[in-house]
């Protein structure tokens, strides 16, 4: 017995069309007109739209970091995620320093036990000693395709640029895939004790120990070094005119550049929200900073005319007021790429979160929750407001990051032998955002009180309803790893 999807509205990234789904065990069999009901469990989908799960591929869960650990897990993310529409996620293992790629690869990997929805691993190479060049080519054959440098955090993440020289012609010899996150991170080290010692401690100096320049300059620096190397790169959330514009350089004269926002940066401002009174701005601060309503409009350009390929989240969610949370013995092992000792598991332990920054915005954790309404807001503010059609947000939240990262056809697509993942999307069905209905392990969320029209009734994992309305029925342990393909096309 299949489930066949009836009369619904199926939305791919090239097309629209009425037509009925049926699925066999984890994968679509099917896809035609008045499709034969007799033996299935029949979903009735008239008025609604069927659209493959979307993909975030820019998640921190658990990340130990800012001395603190973020808070969505393998767990609690992973079911916020779906019942946003979210059905696979690609997270950042860190490289411990000192250590292998594979002995993060092993934190990871323990961390994801509890996996609900599928999840994939790109590899953050933090410090890159000769053993550890050796190492990277075998990582493909473990599904691990995309490789991460940080060009900012100084003395915590960040690499040098021969780092970023060495790891690309590697990368590109073995189809890999590199991302950075770009920003000079040696002039942000020398603008934030400036700031500090004149006393601009708020978080709105944060945006200014972290200007678009850097930014741009730091894209820039990849995108050239992609050119001469000829490994894709992949810039991660891009948030301002002067980094879209070198990546748009770099296309027009071929380099292998592509690129992805988050949904942050579409809607917050530096003024409006990192400059709110009090400390109210901690929330609100991510690197790169967000920015001005001129950068949002260059983004939405971007997204529609193909020069940023995705909208992820980058998912790093922080207590704002500090809470408690479970704690785990692996996140021993490191902070912010060092060995450290945590505290012992004690039920009365309080995670710190963002007021470990006031009076220094420098100390603020850096992050933000968002996981859960990335496709609803994008739905919101990209489709219904007419800046672009059904099929480019399919395109943009589900099908490209698939292509990009090698798990296309398999994820991001509904076609006959594709996994099941599958969002029932009600178009007409209202909802207010807030932290009194969000799933993710949070005490705020930052686009309280935002109307939104259109969000998934039911969501499927490989066949298995995971999502019904507001009711949970997966489980853990019913995540799988995505193994991932080396030679990813470049879009
Ligand atoms: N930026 C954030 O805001 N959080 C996690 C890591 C990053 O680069
Ligand atoms: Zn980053
Ligand atoms: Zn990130």
């Amino acid at each position: 017995m299949g489930t066949l999807f009836k009369n619904g509205t199926i939305i791919t990234a090239s097309d629209m069309v009425q037509a009925d789904l049926l699925v066999e065990g984890e994968v679509i069999t099917q896809i035609g007109r008045d499709l034969p009901v007799s033996g299935h469990l029949v979903v009735d989908c008239t008025n609604k739209y069927l659209m493959p799960g979307g993909i975030d591929v820019h998640t921190h869960l658990e990340l130990p970091f800012g001395g603190t650990v973020s808070n969505d897990d393998f767990d609690t993310g992973h079911k916020a995620a779906a019942f946003g529409g979210t059905t696979s996620h690609i997270d950042f293992v860190i490289q411990p320093k000192g250590g292998s790629l594979h002995d993060g690869l092993t934190a990871w990997r323990k961390k994801a036990a509890v996996a609900q929805i599928d999840y994939g691993f790109h590899l953050a190479v933090t410090d890159l000693r000769p053993e550890v060049l050796d190492e990277i080519p075998s990582l493909v054959a473990e599904g691990v395709t995309s490789l991460k440098l940080f060009m900012a955090y100084k003395n915590v993440f960040q690499i040098d640029d021969a780092t970023l020289y060495k790891t690309m012609q590697v990368a590109a010899a073995n189809g890999m895939i590199v991302m950075v996150h770009a920003e000079n991170g040696d002039v942000e080290a020398s603008l934030t004790p400036k700031l500090l010692a004149e006393g601009k401690t708020d978080p709105i100096y944060h945006s200014h120990s972290r200007p678009r320049e850097i930014e741009g300059e730091a894209t820039n620096r990849a995108a050239i070094m992609s050119g001469m190397t000829g490994c894709p790169l992949y810039v991660v959330h891009v948030t301002c005119e002067p980094a879209v514009e070198a990546i748009r350089r770099a296309r027009a004269i071929g380099y292998p550049v592509m690129g992805e926002s988050c949904t942050q940066y579409f809607f917050l401002t530096a003024e409006g929200d990192l400059g709110k009174p009090g400390f109210e701005g901690a929330k609100y601060i991510c690197s790169p900073p967000i920015r001005t309503e001129h950068d949002q409009a260059v983004l939405w350009q971007a997204v529609k005319d193909g020069t940023l390929q995705h909208v992820s989240t980058d998912h790093c969610n922080f207590w704002y007021e500090g809470g408690v949370g479970p704690w785990q013995d692996w996140a021993k092992q490191y902070n912010g790429g060092n060995w450290v000792e945590f505290e012992a598991q004690d039920p009365t332990y309080r995670r710190p979160g963002k007021e470990l920054g006031k009076g220094n915005f420098a100390k603020i954790p850096n992050g933000m929750p968002g996981l859960e309404e990335r496709m609803m807001v994008m739905w919101e503010h990209g489709v219904n407001s007419g800046r672009f059609s059904p099929q480019h947000f399919v395109e943009v939240m589900c099908t490209n990051p698939a292509k990009i990262f090698g798990m296309y056809p398999k994820k991001g697509a509904l076609t006959i032998g594709a996994d099941a993942d599958i969002v029932v999307w009600d178009p007409n069905l209202k909802h207010t955002l807030s932290v009194s209905n969000t799933h993710m392990r949070t005490d705020y969320i930052v686009y309280e009180g935002m109307e939104i029209t259109g969000k998934p009734v039911q969501v499927y994992l490989r066949g298995q309803k995971v999502v019904d309305g507001d009711e949970w029925l997966g489980s853990n342990g019913s995540g799988k790893f995505i193994h991932r393909h080396p030679h990813a096309p470049v879009l």
